[in-house]
């Protein structure tokens, strides 16, 4: 690992990739999740955004702070109605009682087939349940906070984008690929990519193209855009029949409406080899450059690795650059969202490889 990534004595050398970073990532902060009967620690964790600021700083990256309000794209990618619940929810949740403060709250009762979700219920833990797809998605006091600033950070990225920055790196948590317009969902709140390739079409972006590498289909994306053709969905990742969020992510879904043919997802079997998971990034990229769009977001899971705890993919950190290279090589204004990627102290690693093999290609 260099100490730089890049010289000091060229004066021709391109700085760094701006990453956009805020100390309020790790204030969403739960304890614990459900994992086969058992509370086990979360593990996406604050950790993981400190270890990927570590790298950075490490590596000689420049880190600033998120300087937009998201709050004009929130509102055209979440509803109002979930954006205030999730906005007041831990306030809700210690009205209930005071001693609240050191529990945290779990849906226990959803809105499925043949329940009622446009009424929505007084009670906290069914107005929860409406608003989550699992109860894999913990509440803490900062998640708010979290949240709102990584979509804060995607809407700053688009506007470094249109001054002329080649490429932008999110480095956020928590993540948000499998929120949708009015659920949270996968330890996911606010859709960070969204948030991004949202605020690119309002600022005049007439194509964009989502590219999702997280090892779990990003289904929130997906939906949100499902009826568009403006904005390409591509995402490659375990196949659903075995792996979270099992409903949705199949080769089947090429979108609806104007959004038909808009929509390509490449499941590949649990267990797959990087050569296979290459290849298929070959066909998303190829497909990416057919739509000719004007920018990029990727959501960049790094639970892909061959030592990720919750996935089974097996790429290896130098994977990550070669990762990089390839999407590089794609010519296009580029915002990485971070997204997924568990096995914390390499996440730091794997994510700055990604951004250096962006760099060094182009
Ligand atoms: C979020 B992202 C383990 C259950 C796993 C769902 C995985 C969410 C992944 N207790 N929960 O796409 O990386
Ligand atoms: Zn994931």
């Amino acid at each position: 690992m260099k100490a730089l990534s890049h010289s000091v004595c060229d004066p021709f050398a391109r700085p760094p990739m701006i990453t956009l970073f805020s100390e309020q990532h790790v204030l969403h902060a739960p304890q614990h999740e459900f994992f086969r009967g058992e509370r086990v620690p979360c593990f996406e964790s604050p950790a993981r955004a400190r270890f990927v600021q570590q790298q950075l700083v490490a590596r000689g990256h420049l880190l600033r702070e998120p300087d937009a309000d998201s709050r004009p794209v929130l509102a055209q990618v979440h509803t109002a109605r979930y954006l205030a619940f999730l906005e007041g929810a831990w306030a809700d949740w210690l009205a209930l009682d005071p001693g609240h403060a050191d529990r945290q709250p779990f849906p226990s009762v959803w809105p499925v087939r043949s329940l009622r979700a446009d009424v929505e219920p007084a009670n906290f833990t069914a107005r929860l349940g409406l608003y989550s797809m699992d109860n894999g998605s913990p509440l803490s006091a900062g998640t708010w906070a979290a949240a709102k600033v990584g979509a804060d950070a995607a809407v700053s990225a688009t506007r470094l984008l249109h001054a002329g920055e080649r490429a932008v790196f999110c480095a956020t948590r928590p993540p948000g690929h499998h929120a949708g317009a009015d659920f949270m969902g996968g330890y996911c709140f606010l859709n960070n990519a969204a948030v991004a390739a949202q605020a690119l079409r309002m600022q005049g972006c007439r194509r964009v193209a989502a590219l999702d590498v997280d090892y779990h289909h990003g289904n929130g994306t997906q939906t949100l855009f499902y009826e568009r053709a403006d904005v390409l969905f591509v995402s490659l990742h375990g196949d659903p029949r075995t792996e979270y969020p099992f409903y949705l992510g199949h080769a089947d879904e090429t979108g609806r409406g104007a959004g038909e043919g808009f929509n390509l997802n490449l499941p590949l079997p649990a267990g797959s080899a990087a050569s296979t998971w290459f290849e298929a990034l070959d066909v998303a990229c190829a497909r990416i450059a057919r739509h000719g769009a004007d920018a990029l977001v990727v959501s960049l899971g790094l639970d892909t690795f061959a030592g990720d705890p919750i996935s089974t993919f097996a790429l290896q950190a130098d994977d990550f650059s070669r990762l990089g290279e390839r999407l590089s090589r794609l010519g296009m204004p580029t915002i990485f969202v971070l997204e997924g990627g568990y096995a914390a102290a390499e996440l730091g690693e794997n994510a700055v490889n990604v951004i250096e093999g962006f760099e060094q290609a182009g």
